[in-house]
Order: C-alpha cells, then sequence, then structure tokens
C-alpha cells in the first residue's frame, strides 16, 4: 500500500513524540512490505515564529494532499501570561481541525494491565476499564463569538452548538458504541445550559435509530466525579468540545499518564492522529518525554485511516511488549521501576522498533 503522511510535529515535545511516531511507522512500512512517503509542516508558535501566522496555507495545502496527518502539539508558555497576545500556538490547532472538517476527536481510554500501578487510582477500581471518548472537535465555546464590551471590562465566549453539529457526531459514537459494550454515556450541562438542552434532545433523538444501545445523560460535574471514582461503568462517551477536552485529561489518569493517551481526529476526509497532551515546555529538549501517545497515535492511523488492522496490532503488540519487559518513561514509573528500565523518549522508540 502507498500512502502519503504529511508529518505536523509543532512545539515543544511534538518534536520528539513525534519523530518516534515517525520511525514506528517506517518499521511497519518496512515489515509489512508498504510504502509511506512524508512531507513536513509548520504549526502553532514555530509557525508563529517562521511565517508571523500559527496556521499558515502551505500546511492547509500540504494537509489536503496527504492521506492522513501525525500531529504532535502546539503551545508555548509565552503565551500564557500574555493576555493580549493577538496570535496564539492553540489557533493553528483549531483552525486545522476547522479548515479539514475534523468533528469528531476519538480518544481512546486504553488501560495497559502492566500500568495498573502507574495510577494514582487504586487497581481494584480500574481493572478492565476501557472508554472510548466522542469529543466534538469543531462547535462549542472554541468557536462561538468570543470579545470584550467596549473599555474592555467584560469578556464573553459564546457556547453554541447546531442540530446539525450535534447529530453528526451522535451518530459515529453510536455507530461505535454498536461495535464494542453497546453502552454510551452523553455528558451535558442540561440542567443550566440551553446548548446542552440541544444536545440531549438531538442525543435522545438518533438514540431512538440505536435501541440495542444502552443510554445514560450525566451532567459535566456527575460525570467528572463518577470517571475516578467507577471507570468501569463507561464504554463510550458522547460529549461537546470543552467538556471533552477537561474530562480526557482527567481519564488520562484511568490510563496512568497524559503521555499513554492517543486521539483521532476525523470527520468526511482525511484523520489527523495526535496525542491528547501538549507541547510540555517544562520537559522539551531533555529526551525524557513519553512518546508512547505518538505511537499509539500511529496505532490509530493505520487503523482508522488506511484500515490496516494488522499492522495497527502489531503496534499495539509491540508497546505491550515493552511495558510487560518493565520499561518505562519517567512519567509511567512507580516504586517498582529500577532505574535501568526508565528510559528517554529515544531509547523507547528503540525498544518498540525492536
Ligand atoms: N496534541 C494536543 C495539543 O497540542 N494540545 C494543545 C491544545 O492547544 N489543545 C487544545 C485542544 O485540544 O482543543
Amino acid at each position: 500500500m502507498k500512502k502519503h503522511i504529511l508529518v505536523i510535529a509543532g512545539d515543544g515535545i511534538g518534536q520528539e513524540v513525534t519523530a518516534v511516531g515517525k520511525q514506528v511507522l517506517e518499521r511497519i512500512a518496512g515489515k509489512f512490505g508498504h510504502e509511506f512517503t512524508y512531507d513536513e509542516a509548520l504549526i502553532g508558535h514555530a509557525a508563529i515564529e517562521a511565517t508571523g501566522n500559527p496556521l499558515p496555507e502551505a500546511t492547509i495545502t500540504k494537509s489536503k494532499a496527504s492521506d492522513a496527518i501525525l500531529f504532535g502539539a502546539v503551545g508555548h508558555p509565552k503565551y500564557d501570561n500574555d493576555p493580549s497576545a493577538k496570535l496564539r500556538p492553540e489557533q493553528g490547532l483549531l483552525g486545522i481541525r476547522k479548515a479539514l472538517g475534523l468533528y469528531a476527536n476519538l480518544r481512546p481510554i486504553k488501560l495497559f494491565d502492566e500500568l495498573l500501578g502507574a495510577s494514582s487510582i487504586k487497581p481494584e477500581f480500574l481493572q478492565g476499564a476501557d472508554i472510548l471518548f466522542f469529543r466534538e472537535l469543531t462547535g462549542d465555546v472554541y468557536f462561538g463569538e468570543k470579545g470584550r464590551n467596549e473599555d474592555r471590562s467584560t469578556a464573553y465566549d459564546t457556547m453554541i452548538y447546531s442540530r446539525y453539529e450535534v447529530e453528526r457526531i451522535a451518530v459515529k459514537a453510536f455507530e461505535a458504541a454498536m461495535t464494542r459494550r453497546k453502552k454510551l454515556c452523553s455528558v451535558d450541562k442540561a440542567n443550566v445550559l440551553e446548548s446542552s438542552r440541544l444536545w440531549r434532545e438531538v442525543v435522545q433523538k438518533v438514540a431512538k435509530r440505536y435501541p440495542e444501545v444502552d443510554v445514560e445523560h450525566q451532567f459535566i460535574d456527575a460525570a467528572a466525579m463518577l470517571l475516578i471514582k467507577d471507570p468501569r461503568r463507561f464504554d463510550v462517551v458522547l460529549t461537546g468540545n470543552l467538556f471533552g477536552d477537561i474530562l480526557t485529561d482527567e481519564a488520562s489518569q484511568i490510563a496512568g499518564s497524559m503521555g499513554m493517551l492517543a486521539s483521532a481526529s476525523v470527520g468526511d476526509t482525511i484523520g489527523l492522529y495526535e496525542p491528547i497532551h501538549g507541547s510540555a515546555h517544562d520537559i522539551a529538549g531533555k529526551g525524557v518525554a513519553n512518546p508512547l501517545a505518538s505511537v499509539l497515535s500511529v496505532a490509530l492511523m493505520l487503523d482508522i485511516s488506511f484500515g490496516l488492522k494488522s499492522e495497527a496490532e502489531t503496534v499495539l503488540t509491540a508497546v505491550d511488549t515493552v511495558l510487560k519487559a518493565g520499561y518505562r518513561t519517567r512519567d509511567i514509573a512507580d516504586g517498582n521501576t529500577s532505574s535501568e528500565k526508565i528510559l528517554g523518549t529515544e531509547a523507547m522508540g528503540a525498544r518498540l522498533i525492536a
């Protein structure tokens, strides 16, 4: 199979972890006789520095010419304490999602058995947890009108959803539930927010087309609590952009670390695959970032965009094998990990490839 992959490494540790993701793709191509070609493009802070634009036109053009995108991360601490900054790295990521119509963000919460001890949640509440989040990605407060009043003393962000936007992601989530344990939890704040009442109304309507799926609705506050109290009660979780962003960071503790969570952003055309973590400038350039979220994103790409199930399975087996052999990056190490088994980014990549 021939495929053309655009690598958008972005900022901070995005560069380091994406390099490992690409090496894994190369190993898979060699092992299974595929031909993957690559191009690179800028985004985020790196793009602002080079072009004055967090999402250069060339990045969109190259994205549309590719079969899939391997993405790293965006962000830079210099913007965090500068509320007046007009250009921000995150505009690049939100912009590319919108430009490519990537409205559904799949975030699997997969707990590798070997990492039971790495989580801050007690193992007896965790074993067997397996959740697939569907985070809506091109609507909500992230894309609604925002601004300040004239004297800049009041600010607003508009939380907005259309029936169409909710329905198309709900259908994707119900379809996925049908292939899993046939349970779906829709998360909103319908007791307070009008956009959430529309969300719930549309999800209830779509649910009628899937009578086999056991549906529940939870408010975001209750869902946040239940996720930690009893993660195994969840199968597919369907939620909006903001709630999904927050809940999946919380859910990363079920998998042991933010460094373990991969994602697939899909719509009606090409897919974009990225770790859920950001640019983590505190550890950037130190060679200690966990590359497994990028590697697991590669597995999602092979499966979802290219339909290469055995190849995806091979990547998952490699991750499992390395973890079983006791190797860890420092974010997933625990008291039982001996110092020689704590690997840096490149060494972890080399182990996986071996
Ligand atoms: N790889 C994910 C990433 O770079 N996250 C930083 C970020 O800007 N996140 C905002 C979002 O995912 O909506």
